[in-house]
């Protein structure tokens, strides 16, 4: 059971100021640290009506409202992408807990490291110091979004124990393999196992992180038990669920969607509100949860928020063709 120990310093989320009573003070720093939405400013067209449109009355005006309110655990954890247990949003919930074992678990860290190591789930968190609390926003490339507060621990702690020899420039993610349990991995909906991968750079930054629980509770089946990679500056398709293989290599890999239609979906997956699917445009998002069935619109910022932190990362890259 990877449930987080909390130390006696953090505060539960429950325990935080509702983001709306920060509105009535001027605490803009304060909103930076935490990686909050800062910029006031216009509302994003709406992703029906088309680039140019004005300014819907369902879009949100104040991208700081619904922004750092976490989604409520129920949603988060029953409106999923999880293709290996069916391709609906609800079919995760339901088929990954139908007797599928999610522990014990081994993962096996391999590649050009000087530490390679095959060990259970639960003793590479106990390796890692536990779990820590991050509470990310959360943007799938289908223009939704959630506030999610995992619990885990940094990828760059698990890269420091695996010692990466020179060579190795990125990493990879390879996740279960298991028809038997997933029906999905019956049909031929994606090209199996689900397979991601970063750069090395990227995987030390530490925002990258490795997902053990959720709301401090272990992380359910649906959402990618035992361990699944979330790096919140990028589309949530980057984060590979039910980890088995964490390899080391240098050239760069290819992804699952991007083997499936790579001129939809690149290795980056940087969230980018200026680089739109060929199919809709990613300048705006329904936020799940706020203000309705389908969520309430705001519009989507560079790196998800996150580009004061990550966009060193990307200098010099034309983001337009690294899509
Ligand atoms: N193994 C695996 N990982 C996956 C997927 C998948 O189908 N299989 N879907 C991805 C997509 S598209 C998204 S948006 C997120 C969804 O994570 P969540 O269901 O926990 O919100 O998982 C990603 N990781
Ligand atoms: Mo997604």
């Amino acid at each position: 059971m990877l449930i987080r120990t909390p130390r006696d310093w953090e505060l539960p989320e429950s325990a935080c100021t509702p983001e709306r009573d920060y509105h009535l003070r001027p605490r803009r720093d304060f909103l930076r640290t935490l990686g909050g939405a800062v910029a006031g400013g216009l509302a994003a067209p709406s992703l029906l009506s088309g680039a140019t449109a004005g300014f819907p009355s369902r879009v949100n005006p104040d991208h700081r409202d619904p922004a750092l309110q976490p989604t409520p655990y129920e949603l988060i954890t029953s409106y999923c992408n999880f293709y290996e247990f069916g391709t609906g949003k609800g079919d995760p919930k339901v088929n990954a807990n139908r007797g599928w074992k999610t522990e014990p678990w081994t993962v096996e860290i391999s590649g050009l490291i000087r530490n390679p190591l095959k060990l259970d789930a639960n003793d590479l968190v106990t390796r890692m110091g536990g779990a820590e609390q991050r509470v990310y926003r959360f943007r799938c490339v289908e223009a939704w979004s959630m506030v999610i507060p995992w619990d885990g621990f940094p990828l760059a702690k698990l890269i420091a124990l695996a010692d990466p020899l020179p060579e190795a420039k990125f990493v990879t993610f390879t996740t279960f393999n298991d028809p038997k349990s997933a029906p999905g991995q019956r049909t031929s909906a994606l090209d199996w196992p689900y397979f991601e991968g970063l750069r090395l750079d990227e995987a030390n930054h530490p925002l990258a992180f490795i997902a053990t629980g959720i709301y401090g509770r272990a992380i359910p089946n649906q959402n990618g038990a035992p361990l699944r990679l979330v790096v919140p500056w990028k589309y949530g398709f980057k984060y590979g669920k039910s980890i088995v293989k964490i390899d080391f290599v240098a050239k760069q890999p290819r992804n699952t969607w991007q083997v499936m239609t790579p001129h939809e979906y690149g290795f980056y997956a940087n969230v980018n509100p200026k680089v739109d699917h060929p199919r809709w445009s990613q300048a705006s998002e329904r936020v799940i949860g706020a203000g309705g069935a389908l969520g309430q619109r705001q519009r989507t910022l560079m790196f998800n928020g996150y580009e004061a932190q990550v966009a060193p990362l990307y200098a010099g890259l034309d983001l337009r063709r690294n899509y």
